[in-house]
């Protein structure tokens, strides 16, 4: 009996899309350690950023460096090398459109010294706060670590490959190139140019791909036994006036005598004036509870009027006969978060969010962080009446989130997740992994209400229901005191998702994508669309996004597409939508895109970026943003009795009549 070869091949064929269907809730490695680095009696912190050497790769020869050993003595010994500052992302710091828009690997060096003294009885770890894509370091030639997923951090100990008292040299390479297995996915082709063939890198989402080392380079000592994680979880008794934080520590390291039975640690909670609220000594198993009386809750801005309130976790670490090993300092903000069918709680009072999907983006230095600019940001926010926003489209820097700990702003912490689709087992293993990295990471941040595991994921196709599955379960297990959603795009019809999450995020561009210009299209979809999702799921829904290009600086009247009297009218269409969902109690929230103006790929439906942007990408509000001030504070006012500002309004007439807005009393 022999088979036709062309029935072979559809045998194989069906097999090959059979096996591709099959998606398993594999096991995935976890992170371990990562505290953010904080001096201490024990512990010394230093940077490594500054200016380091820079090689752009032959996009054609991508492992050339490798083949010949770049990493074995300076850079400069192999290729020309340009000046590169670290952090930032290369992308724009030359006027080069090659490097611009290169694929592939790019190489950094530097030298540093390491201090006599370090080479003592301690250990040194070298930590990243996020390389984009993929990173491989070796530290005076020798390997140390490997880590793939931007926007996350990696560390690894070098104690063993540093010189003390001497200079080293550190070494980078890191890929940009995202394929279909890689979170986010992106394809990469070859297409003819003028010259020959060219690689091309395309990805469907709109923000540009920036890349390099985004985030600081520490290098920091630990002794030889010390905290390697901690894990905290706060509570509140009923009328929020006893708070418990529960601990648990995780050591590493044991030296002859300090058997692991005879650790012990001290902890104590200092509040924000200094005086130690709560202390207690653990036993050898380093878990459990403090208990802080009068508590002062933490509360999101505009919530309370004391917002952001932190108190200091402080560590100590002993063994036998009290000998101090190790100290570590960290901030924490006691609050419980609780979510039923209809509401979102926070301290036991509904959360109504009013908020942005942002990026990490900025002219010259693309996704470096840059604390000027974070501090910026943070001011805006808070000027704006803003109480949230949505790490859109990756977890942006661990400073960040420190800063929304400190100013109450409430955060969706999204995975680099976005447009997934053509769901397979490495990407499901690998989506798994950059939450396990994400939770463990931020899961001791107060501001982190809310876990988004995708962004306009293909929830219509097929294993869509598996995989989303899997990958909810798997946050949930990770951390069940959050909430976990997904911003979707897909008609909630073809959803297969929303059944797995907590509470549905849905974005939609009416009058922009949809019914382009048709500002009397938008009040009644927004309604329907919100009530259609509450309808299928029973559950909290919220807009996660909305919102128009506009140019800053073109005014049409009347409106007019990209005008800014366009992007005022979109808002304040949705807002009316909003005010009719919110009498519907489940729905809990409205979050515009975009914060700021953002690069993108080239395209022809963007005008130097995506200016869907309230600000402009210097920081400097649009017409729009002073509407949505006022909003936002209406709603702080409305919803949670907070004070507004004196300027809310600006003075027009002294006519005192009923329907004439001059002050904020009017609101
Ligand atoms: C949404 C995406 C967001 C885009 C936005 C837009 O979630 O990343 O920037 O569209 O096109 O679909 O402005």
């Amino acid at each position: 009996m022999a088979f036709s070869l062309s029935s072979l091949f559809l045998v194989c064929y069906i097999l090959k899309f059979t096996l591709a269907l099959i998606i398993l809730n594999k096991e995935i490695e976890t992170s371990r350690g990562m505290l953010y680095p904080r001096e201490s009696e024990t512990r010394e912190v230093r940077t490594l950023d500054g200016i380091w050497n820079f090689v752009r790769s032959d996009e054609t020869n991508p492992t050339q460096g490798i083949r010949d050993g770049w990493f074995k003595d300076d850079l400069s010994k192999s290729m020309p090398t340009i000046p590169m500052p670290v952090p930032a992302s290369y992308n724009d710091i030359t006027t080069e459109q090659a490097l611009r828009d290169h694929v592939g690997t790019v190489w950094y060096d530097r030298k540093f010294f390491v201090p006599r003294s370090w080479g003592q009885d301690q250990r040194v770890w070298l930590r990243f706060g996020s390389v984009h894509y993929e990173a491989f370091v070796w530290i005076n030639g020798r390997s140390a670590v490997k880590h793939e997923m931007g926007h996350l951090p990696f560390e690894t100990e070098v104690t063993h490959l540093l010189k003390y008292g001497a200079e080293n040299r550190i070494t980078v390479m890191c890929d940009n190139a995202l394929i279909q297995t890689t979170v986010p996915q992106g394809k990469i082709s070859e297409m003819a140019n003028d010259d020959g063939v060219t690689i091309i890198q395309s990805y469907t989402f709109d923000f540009f791909n920036y890349a390099g080392i985004h985030r600081s380079v520490h290098l920091y000592t630990t002794p030889k036994t010390f905290i390697e994680e901690v894990e905290i979880k706060t509570n509140l008794s009923e009328n929020n006036t006893v708070g418990t934080v529960d601990y648990s520590i995780t050591v590493n390291g044991t030296a002859a005598n300090e058997a692991e039975n005879t650790l012990f640690a001290r902890l104590q909670i200092y509040n924000r004036e200094g005086v130690q609220v709560a202390n207690v000594t653990s036993d050898s198993k380093l878990v459990g509870s403090l208990q802080v009386d009068n508590v002062k809750p933490w509360w999101p801005y505009l919530m309370h009027s004391d917002p952001g309130y932190l108190y200091e976790l402080e560590i100590r670490l002993y063994a036998a006969k009290e000998q101090l090993l190790d100290v570590y300092r960290l901030k924490v903000g006691i609050r419980t978060l609780s979510w039923t069918n209809t509401t979102f709680l926070i301290n036991g009072k509904p959360i109504y969010f009013r908020g942005f999907g942002r990026h990490e983006d900025a002219d010259v230095r693309g996704r470096g962080l840059d604390n000027a600019l974070m501090a910026r940001d943070f001011n805006l926010l808070k000027w704006i009446g803003a109480n949230a926003y949505r790490t859109s489209h990756y977890p942006y820097s661990e400073e960040s989130m420190q800063f929304a700990d400190q100013h109450g702003i409430m955060i969706i912490d999204e995975c680099p997740s976005v447009d997934t689709e053509n769901f397979n087992q490495v990407l499901l293993d690998r989506h798994k992994s950059s939450l396990e990295q994400l939770v463990h990471r931020d899961r001791n941040h107060p501001s982190v209400v809310m876990w988004s595991i995708a962004n306009e994921p293909r929830t219509g196709q097929v294993n869509a229901d598996t995989y989303f599955q899997f990958v909810a379960n798997y946050t949930r297990s990770l951390d069940s005191t959050r909430p976990i959603t997904a911003a979707i795009a897909v008609p909630s019809n073809d959803d297969k998702a929303g059944r797995h999450l907590d509470i549905i995020s849905f974005n939609r561009y009416n009058a922009w994508y949809s019914n382009t210009g048709r500002l009397d299209m938008v009040t009644q979809r927004v309604i329907s669309e919100a009530t259609g999702w509450n309808k299928k799921y029973d559950k909290p829904v919220l807009m996660s996004e909305y919102g128009a290009d506009t140019l800053e600086g073109l005014h049409l009247q009347p409106a007019f597409v990209w005008s800014e009297e366009f992007q005022t009218e979109v808002f304040s269409r949705h807002f009316k939508a909003f005010d009719a969902l919110r009498r519907q109690k489940w729905f809990i929230g409205e979050f515009v895109w975009n914060f700021a103006d953002f690069k993108t790929a080239q395209t022809y439906t963007r005008v130097g970026g995506n200016k869907k942007g309230v600000f402009t990408r210097a920081r400097q509000p649009k017409a729009a943003a002073h509407l949505l001030r006022q909003r936002y504070f209406a709603l702080g006012r409305e919803v949670d009795q907070c004070n507004v500002p004196n300027d809310l309004f600006t003075y027009i007439a002294d006519v005192g009549g009923s329907n004439v807005k001059h002050d904020s009393t009017d609101l």
